[in-house]
C-alpha cells in the first residue's frame, strides 16, 4: 500500500524521485472535489442553454410561482457582465453576460438558471422556461467572419475581429531573391479540453466571517476572487475562494465562468449553499474551446535549406466572447510571437487575426498557441527539406539556435536563456534509430507505409509581470508569494495561493522547502489554493508554478532556515556558522538538536533565548520572480516512427521518443509524468480530437462517441530522455515543464505520416490526421 510517510529515499530534496503526497488520497479515492462536498440545505443548479448559435431573444418566460427557482439576467440584481480589458491597441472588448438577454452567440450559452433540491429536479425546471429566438446567420469560420458583409456578433464593433495585429521585422528583398520558396496552408481543429473532473462550483454564505465562500475547481483562486469581486460588485475581502481537489485543469480552469458568478450570486442573495457541476455534455458543447488555428505560410530558404525569412498569416477562430482574465487575444498574439520557435531567423513578418465566431469562447489549453505554432513551423521545416532534397532533421539542426549562441534573443524578442537545441535533436534522432530505419523497408508485412518525423520547440515558462502587461493583461501579475513556518512540534507548513491540479506541487514545493530547511519530507505539509489562508499567487498556468512559487517557497524557507540555525547554534553553544542540517536534525559536529527542540525553544521558552536571536519568529512570507521578466525557456525534440495503412487510413505509433530539458528537475518522476501526460494530449490533438460545427453553428460532437479521446490502447509508450541545462536566471536553475509534452506531437506525427506517404506523393497539412483525412490525401495524390 502506498504511504508517502514511508518514503525512505536517501535524499528527499531537489532531484529526488519521492512519491507524490497527493497520491495517497487520490489512489484510495479519498480526494475531495467540489462534487464531494455536502452542506445542510444545499441546492443544485442547472442552466437552460441556447439551442441556436446566433439569435436575438424575442421573449423569455417562466411559469408563475417560480421567481425564486428560475432566474433570468434581470433577476441577478447588481451582477455585471464579464468584461476583459486589454491594452493591446485595436483589441475589441466583448460584454459577456452571465445569462444571455438580448442575444445568444453560441449553442450552449446560458440563458436561464434553475435551482432545486437536486440536479435532476433543477434540469426539469429548465423545461418550463420558454424562449423565443429570432435566428440570425451564424459565423462558423474565420473566413466567414472576415467577409465584409458578414453579420456581426457584437453590434457595436463594425466587424468580427477581436484583434488584428502584425509582427514585422521586414522581409525586404528576400522575397524576390531567395532561391527556395515554400508555400503551406496549415490548420488544426477546434478542441475541447476534458479534465477528468469538469468545472464545479459550490458557494455559501459564512455568517460568522461575513463572507461569501466559493469552493471552485480552479487553477487560479486569487484571480477568481478578483474577478468575482468585479462582477458581483463586492469588496475582495468579503470573498473567500477555496480550490478543493482539482481533477485536472489544463487551462480550462483558468477562466472566470458565467456559471461561477451566477452561483456565487445565489449564495450572496439567499445566504444558503448552491452548487453547479458541469456534466460531460455541457463540457463538450458549452465549455471553452482551444486550438483552431489557420496558417498561410511562405518560407524563404537557401539551397541548403537555411531559413532566410518567414511570412505568415495566422487566423484564430476565437469564439463568441473574450474570457477573463486572458482575453480573446492571447492565442492569436502568442501564435504570432512564437511562430519562429527555436530557430535562428532574421526576417519575419506575420499578420494575425483573432476572429469572433458563433462558438464557445476560446481559452488557453496546455501549450497555449504553441501546439498550433509548432504544427505549422515544423511542417514548414519539412517542406523546405523536401524542396532542397535533404533529410528533415539535418535542415532542422542547421536552423536551430546553436548552444554556442546562448543566451540568444530571437526575432520576436524572446530571450532564450540556455540549452543545446541541436544536441537534443541529434539525441532524438539516435534514439529513434533513423539510420537503421532509412536502411530498411518502406513498408511492413501488412503493407503499411512507414515513416519517421521530428519536431522541436521552446516552452516559455514563468512569464513575468511585464510579459503579461505586454500581452495587454493588466490583471495578471507574474510573481508569487509563499509562507513557510516551523510549528512548535518541529514540522514545516508551506502555503501559497497557487494550486495543485494534478501536476504535483504539493510534492515538489515540499521538496524545495525540505532542501532549504532540512526538515524531512514526511514532516512537511503544503496547503494551497485558499485565499483566506495563503499569500498571493497568480496561479497554476503557463508552466510557472515551480519556478515562481518554488522560488518564493525557497526564499521564505531561507529566512526560516537562518532563524532555525541561530536557535540551534544557541542550544548547541556554537557560532551560527557551525551548524548544518543533516539527516533530519541540526548538527554541530557530533552534537545535534531536533526541529522539535527548535520549535519548543522559540514558542514555549523564548525567555531563554538570547536577545540577538531574530524576533521575526519561525515563519516568513516572501515573494519571488526570476531575474528576467521574459521567462525561462525549456525545450525539447520529439521523434516518432509510424505505420500508415493506405487501405484504412489508420495510423499506428510504433515508437515515440522525447528528449527534453527543463533545467534542474525537482522531481524527475513528476517531470516524466508531466511529459507523458502532455504528450498523450498531443496525440489526441494529432490523431483524434475535433469539435466540428455545421453551417448553422450546431456542434457535431456532443458526446464522447463523436469526440474521440485517446486511451491507453491508442497511446505509445513514450521514451523520455532528460538533459539538465540550468537556467542562469531562476532559483536552482529550474525551468517549467507542465505544458511541453503537448506541444510537439501533432507536428512530429504529421511529419512522420508525410514521410511515410512520400512514395504515394500524398501530403497532409491539417489536424487531426484522421483516417478520413489520410484517405483523402492519398486519393488526391492519385488524381494529380
Ligand atoms: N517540475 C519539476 N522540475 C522542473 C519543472 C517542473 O519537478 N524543472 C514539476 C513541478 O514541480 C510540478 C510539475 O512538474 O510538480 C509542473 O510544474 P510547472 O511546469 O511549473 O507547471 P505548473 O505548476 O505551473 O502547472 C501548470 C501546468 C499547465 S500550464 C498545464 S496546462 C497543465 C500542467 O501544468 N495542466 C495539468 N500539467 C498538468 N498536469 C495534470 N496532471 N493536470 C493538469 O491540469
Ligand atoms: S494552458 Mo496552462 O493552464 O497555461
Amino acid at each position: 500500500e502506498l504511504d508517502v510517510s514511508e518514503t525512505t529515499s536517501p535524499t528527499e530534496g531537489i532531484g529526488a524521485r519521492v512519491l507524490r503526497k497527493e497520491d495517497a488520497r487520490h489512489l484510495r479515492g479519498r480526494g475531495q472535489f467540489v462534487g464531494d462536498l455536502f452542506m445542510a440545505g444545499l441546492q443544485e443548479v442547472a442552466f437552460l442553454r441556447s439551442p441556436v448559435a446566433h439569435a436575438r431573444i424575442v421573449s423569455r418566460t417562466r411559469p408563475a410561482g417560480h421567481d425564486h427557482a428560475i432566474f433570468f439576467l434581470d433577476d441577478l440584481k447588481g451582477v455585471l457582465p464579464i468584461v476583459t480589458r486589454s491594452s493591446i491597441p485595436g483589441y475589441k472588448v466583448s460584454d459577456y453576460p452571465v445569462l444571455a438577454r438580448e442575444k445568444v452567440r453560441f449553442v450552449g450559452e446560458p440563458v436561464a438558471m434553475c435551482v432545486s433540491k437536486n440536479r435532476a429536479a433543477a434540469e426539469d425546471l429548465t423545461e418550463l422556461v420558454e424562449v423565443d429566438y429570432d435566428e440570425l446567420p451564424a459565423i462558423v469560420s474565420c473566413n466567414g467572419g472576415r467577409k465584409a458583409d458578414a453579420v456581426q456578433l457584437h453590434d457595436s464593433w463594425g466587424d468580427n475581429l477581436f484583434l488584428e495585429t502584425s509582427f514585422d521585422s521586414g522581409i525586404g528583398a528576400i522575397a524576390a531573391t531567395a532561391p527556395v520558396v515554400v508555400d503551406l496552408d496549415v490548420s488544426c481543429a477546434r478542441q475541447t479540453m476534458h479534465p477528468l473532473e469538469g468545472k464545479g462550483v459550490l458557494a455559501f454564505w459564512d455568517h460568522r466571517a461575513g463572507q461569501l465562500v466559493v469552493h471552485t475547481s480552479t487553477q487560479v483562486p486569487h484571480l477568481i476572487r478578483a474577478g468575482l469581486a468585479e462582477c458581483l460588485g463586492l469588496p475582495q475581502a468579503v470573498i473567500r475562494v477555496i480550490a478543493p481537489d482539482v481533477g485536472g485543469g489544463f487551462g480550462y480552469k483558468c477562466l472566470l465562468q458565467p456559471e461561477e458568478i451566477a452561483v456565487a450570486w445565489l449564495a450572496t442573495t439567499y445566504k444558503t449553499p448552491f452548487r453547479w457541476t458541469e456534466d460531460r455534455r455541457e463540457h463538450l458543447v458549452a465549455g471553452a474551446n482551444a486550438r483552431q488555428h489557420h496558417y498561410k505560410i511562405k518560407a524563404y530558404a537557401d539551397t541548403r535549406g537555411k531559413l532566410l525569412g518567414l511570412d505568415a498569416e495566422v487566423s484564430v477562430d476565437t469564439g463568441a466572447y473574450s474570457v477573463w482574465p486572458f482575453t480573446a487575444c492571447l492565442e492569436a498574439a502568442q501564435a504570432g510571437g512564437n511562430l519562429p520557435g527555436p530557430y535562428h531567423l532574421t526576417a519575419y513578418r506575420a499578420k494575425v487575426f483573432s476572429v469572433a465566431t458563433n462558438k464557445p469562447p476560446f481559452a488557453p489549453y496546455r501549450g497555449v498557441a504553441r501546439p498550433g505554432v509548432c504544427f505549422a513551423m515544423e511542417q514548414t521545416i519539412d517542406a523546405i527539406a523536401k524542396a532542397v532534397g535533404r533529410e528533415a532533421w539535418e535542415v532542422r539542426a542547421e536552423n536551430l539556435v546553436a548552444a554556442s549562441a546562448m543566451p540568444y534573443t530571437n526575432i520576436t524578442n524572446k530571450h532564450y536563456d540556455s540549452g543545446d537545441y541541436p544536441g537534443a535533436l541529434l539525441e532524438a534522432k539516435e534514439m529513434i534509430g533513423l539510420d537503421a530505419f532509412r536502411a530498411g523497408a518502406r513498408r511492413d508485412a501488412l503493407g503499411r507505409y512507414l515513416g519517421v518525423g521530428f519536431a522541436s520547440y521552446t516552452e516559455q515558462s514563468a512569464h513575468g509581470t511585464k510579459v503579461f502587461a505586454a500581452w495587454g493583461l493588466p490583471l495578471v501579475p507574474g510573481f508569487d508569494q509563499a509562507f513557510v513556518k516551523l510549528t512548535p512540534d518541529g514540522a514545516l507548513e508551506v502555503r501559497s495561493g497557487i494550486h495543485t491540479i494534478g501536476q504535483g506541487l504539493e510534492t515538489t514545493l515540499a521538496q524545495i522547502a525540505g532542501e532549504v530547511t532540512g526538515v524531512p519530507y514526511k514532516d512537511i505539509r503544503v496547503t494551497l489554493g485558499d485565499t483566506a489562508t495563503t499569500p498571493f499567487s497568480t496561479g497554476a498556468y503557463a508552466s510557472r508554478g515551480i519556478v515562481m512559487t518554488g522560488g518564493a517557497v525557497a526564499r521564505a524557507a531561507e529566512v526560516v532556515a537562518l532563524r532555525i540555525k541561530a536557535i540551534a547554534a544557541h542550544l548547541l553553544q556554537v557560532g551560527p556558522n557551525a551548524v548544518a542540517f543533516k539527516n533530519g536534525r541540526i548538527h554541530a559536529g557530533e552534537a545535534s538538536v531536533s526541529y522539535e527542540d527548535i520549535g519548543r525553544a522559540w514558542y514555549i521558552r523564548p525567555d531563554q533565548l538570547p536577545d540577538d536571536v531574530d524576533r521575526g519568529g519561525l515563519e516568513a512570507t516572501e515573494g519571488y520572480k526570476p531575474q528576467v521578466d521574459g521567462g525561462v525557456f525549456s525545450y525539447a525534440s520529439h521523434a516518432v516512427r509510424v505505420a500508415v495503412d493506405p487501405e484504412t487510413g489508420l495510423v499506428e505509433i510504433l515508437d515515440y521518443v522525447i528528449v527534453e530539458d527543463c533545467g534542474k528537475m525537482v522531481n524527475p518522476m513528476i517531470v516524466e509524468g508531466q511529459t507523458y501526460g502532455g504528450a498523450a494530449q498531443g496525440v489526441g490533438t494529432a490523431l483524434f480530437e475535433e469539435s466540428p460545427y455545421d453551417d448553422s453553428g450546431q456542434p457535431l460532437a456532443s458526446t464522447l462517441l463523436d469526440y474521440i479521446l485517446p486511451g491507453p490502447v491508442e497511446l505509445p509508450k513514450f521514451r523520455i530522455a532528460h538533459r539538465e541545462t540550468l537556467s542562469p536566471y531562476s532559483k536552482f536553475g529550474i525551468k517549467g515543464v507542465g505544458e511541453g509534452g503537448a506541444i510537439a506531437p501533432p507536428a512530429a506525427i504529421i511529419n512522420a505520416i508525410n514521410d511515410a506517404l512520400a512514395p504515394l506523393n500524398a501530403t497532409l497539412r491539417d489536424a487531426p490526421m484522421s483516417p478520413t483525412r489520410i484517405l483523402k490525401a492519398i486519393a488526391a495524390a492519385k488524381t494529380t
